[in-house]
């Protein structure tokens, strides 16, 4: 028989509401939540603004360099690509202005007059293509050393090991170094480390004119960088970085595939106008023993 009056639920019914309403007070609290951390930055939405981003090395170099922080005052850091053939890019202010002096600091008292390599005996010689000079400091030598070098490992993804010590470099006015691979071709200079790979090659100074680095085997319309109009006669005879203190350029000497990539070519022009000062980072396939 049916009861009359207000409809009857039962006790089952009752504990259904309860636990939508959990549910629902649940669900506004966790998007409060949300809102909350969306306001103060913890939380982003991915946008397609962002993932293209994601291809962007010189965005995430930008962003993690900063992120890093640093006792002395930083300069803006960003990586610019600057040839696909050979390839290589450049990183600019990589060096602290007190990194660039103190490179030169220690080096300066022992410089002597740069070597080549001879190719058929694998021995340095003196030569006429080469009239800098020029000092190694030791792999690891001191903490800013190692710092420095620990930064080259983390722009080249190769192991601080694999490196050869510091080369410090200083051309005067008619100063140079020809056109030249950095890879070997006799089997001496190869036994400890293999093969260089790369090279990241530091400006410590600026250069008032030439001086620049130039790759006269580069692939592309060399003529089309915006620096064009303040290179040097052999700065135009090839794609041309332009000594700045504390850049850092990085160039392959072997391609994916690990070949010998012979657009690797470079030189250092002339110095016109100042002083030039560079570090180089000669970096090997294999643990070099320094
Ligand atoms: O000084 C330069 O710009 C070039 C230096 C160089 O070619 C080297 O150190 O291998």
């Amino acid at each position: 028989m049916a009861v009359k009056g207000r409809p009857y639920y039962g006790r089952g019914a009752a504990r259904k509401t309860t636990s939508w309403t959990l549910v629902l007070s649940m669900l506004v609290m966790l998007s409060l939540l949300i809102v909350i951390l969306l306001s103060l930055g913890i939380l982003s939405i991915p946008s397609r603004k962002d993932s293209s981003k994601a291809h962007d090395l010189s965005h995430l170099a930008h962003n993690s360099l900063h992120s890093g922080g640093g006792d002395e005052e930083s300069k803006d850091q960003w990586v610019e690509v600057i040839s696909w053939e050979p390839r290589a890019s450049v990183f600019h202010n990589f060096l602290s202005k007190e990194e660039c002096e103190y490179l030169i600091s220690i080096a300066q008292p022992h410089m002597e007059k740069s070597t080549v390599v001879d190719s058929d005996t694998g021995k340095s010689k003196d030569s006429r293509v080469r009239t800098s000079s020029g000092t190694f400091l030791a792999r690891g030598r001191d903490k800013i050393i190692r710092n420095i070098e620990k930064k080259i490992a983390d722009f080249t993804f190769l192991p601080v090991e694999h490196g050869e010590g510091l080369q410090v470099l200083h051309y005067e006015v008619g100063q140079k170094y020809e056109p030249h691979y950095d890879y070997f071709l006799d089997e001496f200079n190869t036994q400890n480390g293999g093969q260089r790979i790369a090279t990241v090659l530091m400006y410590l100074s600026d250069v008032e004119e030439g001086g620049e680095t130039v790759f006269p085997a580069a692939k592309g319309n060399i003529s089309s960088v915006p620096w064009w109009n303040e290179l040097s006669e052999c700065g135009k005879g090839g794609l041309s970085v332009k000594p700045k203190m504390g850049d850092a350029l990085l160039f392959w000497s072997m391609k994916p595939d690990a070949t010998l990539d012979p657009s690797s070519l470079h030189g250092g022009c002339p110095v016109i106008k100042g002083n030039k000062w560079s570090s180089t980072k000669w970096i090997r396939v294999h643990e070099y023993k320094a």
